[in-house]
């Protein structure tokens, strides 16, 4: 089984999204991932102009084989850009190697350690009632987990959080990929957000009770003090977990938060090898991992990452916004269903224009997601749609204080 054609389709139903599309000899097709948020020409044209022409012809079979070809064999390691591109090479032929076994994905992975994977959705409001109802309409639509960001008095726009209350607050994550030559500016305070933060908390657990698992996402703003105060002032609303506290590359960032929380702590979104959590694993300083197979190598690069976490009693957090794609998010949950130490996996659910390009076959029961027991990843793409919907750039924002100096968005 033998390479013939490894093709780029770039795409934009409601939001950008790079494919990766491996044909082989006899005419089994894999798909993979490429899709770097704001930044997706560079893979695009890494996997069009230097991998494919190394893929023609290559045994489709030899999946660890390629991987380290192509992550050893281009010398320059490491980064989103490299990652993202051996995420779906890598993801594409497992596609394959499962099609050709007539089994899904999770399968080959060991076979499903859980009957569905415990998901969690993004409830938002600019203020607190408008948040409640968010949450309220996540649980109706069968969340058993939520994760809570919310407006800040005095900020005009803040991470995570809905301009409109249209769909329950779920449509905030397309808002920093709508289309505009240069990156929205927002103003951003701190002190602000943690003195606002704690008294969001207290109010959905009055009205939501102690069951609930809750999280919330800190999207690198603090310093590591004032992420270790957030932490203890959250403490009593038990949340699932606080993400992102500090900017994520500082490892040893989170030593000086672990001392002074009990909040369990997930990071990792942006980091792109299972190198860049070395410090965090072997010290325990986090509880949950959050890359993502498009980010981080693919179901390979994962794999090894998650496999190294649980060695140390640390659990998945699949990252699983929009601008992963149906593949990537198919991908997480076949090893959502497959892995030992699964802890939960995001899902906001993609929009509809994006379901018409890419056919998913995977569900969504009871708070859990199930990957269907299609052969490969169970996600077909739809090559007329995606043609319906061409690129455009877009960007995400970018923060400033209200000094004008550029922080963390
Ligand atoms: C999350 C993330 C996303 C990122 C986005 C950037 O926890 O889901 O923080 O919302 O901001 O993936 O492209
Ligand atoms: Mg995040």
């Amino acid at each position: 089984m033998r390479i013939a054609s490894a093709d780029v389709v770039v795409t934009s139903p409601a939001r950008n999204f790079v494919t990766l599309v491996i044909t082989t000899d006899d005419g089994l097709t894999g798909l993979g991932d490429a899709t770097l948020n704001g930044r997706e020409l560079s893979v695009a044209s890494y996997l069009r102009d230097h991998v494919a022409p190394l893929l023609e012809g290559r045994d489709a079979s030899r999946i660890e084989d390629t991987w380290q070809y192509l992550y050893r064999g281009a010398y320059w390691r490491r980064g989103p850009v490299t990652m993202a591109a051996v995420a779906a090479v890598d993801t594409a032929l497992w596609d394959i190697k499962a099609k050709a076994a007539g089994m899904p994905l999770y399968q080959l992975l060991g076979g499903a350690s859980r009957t569905g994977a415990l998901a969690y959705g993004h409830a938002s409001g600019r203020d607190v009632p408008e948040l409640l109802d968010s949450v309220r309409a996540h649980l109706e639509r069968g969340y058993r987990a939520i994760r809570v960001q919310t407006g800040i008095p005095g900020l005009d726009s803040v991470y995570g959080v809905a301009s409109s209350a249209a769909g329950g607050g779920e449509r905030y994550d397309y808002e920093p990929a709508r289309r505009r030559p240069l990156p929205a500016e927002e103003t951003w305070d701190t002190r602000a957000y943690l003195r606002h933060v704690p008294t969001v908390f207290e109010a959905v657990r009055a009205e939501f009770g102690p069951g609930l698992p809750l999280l919330h996402d800190g999207h690198h703003r603090m310093t590591p003090i004032q992420a270790a105060r957030l932490g203890k002032d959250l403490e009593p609303y038990d949340l699932f977990w606080l993400e992102d506290a500090t900017p994520a590359e500082d490892q040893t960032a989170l030593r000086l938060i672990r001392q002074h929380t009990t909040t369990p702590l997930a990071i990792g979104e942006v980091f792109n090898s299972a190198h860049d959590y070395t410090v965090l694993l072997q010290e325990r300083l986090i509880d949950y991992v959050r890359s993502a197979v498009t980010h981080a190598g693919g179901v390979t690069g994962l794999r090894r990452l998650l496999d190294m976490a649980g060695h140390f009693g640390i659990r998945s957090g699949i990252h699983g916004p929009t601008d992963i794609s149906p593949v990537g998010m198919a991908a997480a949950l076949h090893l959502d269903l497959a892995v030992h130490n699964f802890g939960i996996q995001e899902y906001m659910r993609h929009a509809p224009e994006t379901l018409e390009v890419f056919r998913t076959s995977f569900t969504f029961t009871d708070g859990l997601l199930h990957p269907s027991d299609t052969p490969g990843l169970g996600v077909g793409l739809d090559l007329a749609a995606a043609e319906r919907f061409p690129y455009a750039p877009a960007y995400l924002p970018v923060n400033r204080l209200a000094d004008g100096t550029v922080h963390d968005w």
